[in-house]
């Protein structure tokens, strides 16, 4: 039996790319996110290479995320795995310039939209005995970097319940994974930036970036594992990034 996938954040980036890699090996997935349109599309490409199933909600609604997962029809609630990607960083500068709005826009989505989703699947998971939660935390969660202060936080907690949940779960046949990446070339910048291309560009340019299907080789790889394997906590990084802001740039 094919086994059924929930992404978070399916519609661009690393949620994307896993998305449509994990398709073509056959998993059944269900894309989740805020933009119907973009959700539409998806389902549409993919739906030609596996079974889809689509939830467009915002993650950082508690009712909404319990909702969505309600709606699930019966053979859509057997999920296997749990993919916590949707993720993001607003503004990078010092707490005393910092936007609360931005602050509150990181911990709803990076830290509570994740922990409301992963309550939500969780009953279903439990009930089967089985499942598999890969969480996407970042290298900024185990290594602060100036001006990162509330996405450093945002992600430190990410680390935080990840290890947290996997002491809750070890007993219960659910693998709890953390995937910490370095830097990956998405819109991850272009959103920090608030839009600015030419800002969001320099921090990839100058080296060789992650890129997006790099870590969705990584999570078929970690999905492909024996069940006696679990790819607990992977830090992922390019080859010229040592640390967080730790480039060797040379182009
Ligand atoms: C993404 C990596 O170094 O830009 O979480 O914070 S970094």
């Amino acid at each position: 039996m094919a086994k059924i996938v929930l992404i978070s954040g399916a519609t661009s980036g690393i949620g994307a790319a896993t998305a449509q890699h994990l398709a073509k090996q056959g998993y059944h997935l269900i894309l989740c996110g805020r933009r119907a349109e973009r959700l539409a599309e998806a389902a549409q490409t993919l739906g030609q290479l596996t079974s889809v199933h689509t939830l467009c909600f915002d993650i950082t609604l508690q009712n909404a995320v319990f909702k969505a997962i309600e709606s699930l029809p019966l053979a859509w609630k057997r999920i296997d795995v749990l993919l916590n990607n949707a993720g993001n960083a607003h503004g990078l500068g010092a707490v005393q310039d910092g936007q609360l709005a931005d602050w509150d826009n990181m911990i709803d989505l990076n830290v509570k939209g994740l922990i409301y989703l992963t309550k939500a699947v969780l009953p279903l998971m439990l009930a089967q005995n089985s499942g598999h939660i890969i969480n996407i935390g970042s290298v900024a969660g185990i290594q602060i970097y100036p001006n990162g202060n509330v996405y450093c936080a945002s992600k430190a907690a990410v680390h935080a319940f990840t290890q947290g949940l996997r002491m809750d779960l070890y007993t219960k046949n659910i693998k709890v994974s953390e995937i910490k990446p370095g830097l990956v070339e998405t819109e991850f910048s272009l959103v920090r930036f608030k839009g600015d291309k030419e800002r969001a560009q320099k921090v990839y340019e100058g080296y060789e970036p992650l890129q997006a299907q790099d870590l969705a080789e990584l999570i078929a790889y970690m999905l492909a594992a024996p069940p006696h394997v679990n790819l607990a906590d992977v830090l992922i990084l390019p080859t010229k990034q040592a640390a967080s802001g730790m480039v060797h740039k040379t182009q």
